[in-house]
């Protein structure tokens, strides 16, 4: 088996998949024969015993104990076949091996903020892991019930405030799997997803040595850009001024008068733009519902410089 994807189910890329998918296939067909086996039954005795003129109908049996006997053993040992090889796989999904790198993956409306051993700020909507390394996640959510999941990797786990929930994997490949929330929560539910990317060991090293911000010589402005996308700014902040996304454009915003949900105003300066960045409910604006999540810890210092110069920019 290849582990390219099919019909029915998308390319095996972690070690449970294969046995997944063998144990899919299995019920699916399983149930296919059986429909056909029961369905072609019943048309076929309808007609061969269909009641005809002048021929009188017969007392059917009440009893046939082989034939009773048989419907009951067959179906059950192909139910213990499925039991067994189900519990295995369960098991096999549950049990994380000792020597897992332990990830963090936060919920919150509506992003994925994720943690790499080793790196100190997280990273939003991506996560970055080296290929055949058992990875473990510890889930958690800040506000309503989500579920991370994997298809590529056949892994799924709700994440629920107030209480850790874990789940593990091991990418057999390289390359970009997506990552979805499967569990409905809220509005902008549909644009929670992110990917997660596969490295081979080597690159994975190089990219967590890399993992340090911006360069030296690289323009605070354009690196700003780019974390306006890669940290999910843009799903809810236009930059042209039109305003169908969840929060306010910034087109114009740099040095304009903000007017505020309490009926006050103020200057948009440095600081008022950090702070609607780290506490993002202590101002908000006028129209607005205070939905943004705060970006405290997932933004170095340099980040929200960056971020600022990148608005200033926006007139
Ligand atoms: C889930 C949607 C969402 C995301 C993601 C989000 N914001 Fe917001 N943001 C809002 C909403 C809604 C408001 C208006 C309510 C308020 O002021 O809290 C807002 C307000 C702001 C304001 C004040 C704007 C004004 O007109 O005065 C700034 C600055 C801001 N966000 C920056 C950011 C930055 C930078 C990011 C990315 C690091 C970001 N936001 C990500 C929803 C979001
Ligand atoms: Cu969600």
């Amino acid at each position: 088996m290849n582990g390219a994807g099919t019909l029915q189910l998308p390319p095996q890329a972690s070690t449970v998949a294969a046995d997944i998918d063998a144990l899919y296939y299995f019920i699916f067909w399983g149930c296919a024969i059986a429909f056909i086996l029961v369905m072609g039954g019943m048309f076929f005795f309808m007609a061969k015993y269909r009641r005809r003129e002048g021929v009188p109908y017969k007392p059917s049996p009440s009893h046939n104990t082989p034939l009773e006997v048989t419907w009951t053993v067959v179906p059950f040992l192909l139910l213990m076949v499925v039991f067994v090889w189900g519990f295995k796989g369960y098991m096999d999904l549950h049990i994380t091996p000792a020597n897992a790198m332990e990830y963090s993956v936060r919920g919150k409306q509506w992003l994925w903020q994720v943690n790499t051993p080793g790196v100190s700020t997280a990273s939003v909507n991506e996560m970055v892991v080296p290929v055949n390394t058992p990875i473990k996640v510890l889930l958690q959510s800040d506000d309503v019930i989500h579920s991370f999941f994997v298809p590529d990797f056949r892994v799924k786990m709700d994440a629920y405030p107030n209480q850790y929930t874990t789940m593990w994997f091991e990418a057999t490949k390289t390359g970009e799997f997506d990552m979805y929330c499967t569990e409905y929560c809220g509005t902008e539910h549909s644009q929670m997803f992110g990917k997660v990317i596969v490295k081979t060991q080597a690159e994975f090293e190089e990219w967590m040595g890399q993992n340090t911000g911006r360069q030296e010589d690289q323009d605070p402005a354009e690196y700003g850009e780019g974390l306006f996308v890669s940290k999910t700014c843009a799903t809810c902040h236009s930059i042209d001024g039109s305003t169908a996304l969840t929060g306010p454009s910034f087109k114009g915003l740099w040095g304009s008068q903000e007017s505020l949900a309490d009926g006050s105003s103020v200057l948009v300066d440095e600081n008022y733009l950090r702070e609607s960045m780290l506490e993002p409910n202590a101002k908000v604006v006028a129209g607005y519902e205070g939905v943004m999540p705060t970006f405290t810890g997932l933004l170095t210092d340099d980040d929200i410089f960056c971020l600022i110069e990148y608005i200033k920019t926006l007139q």
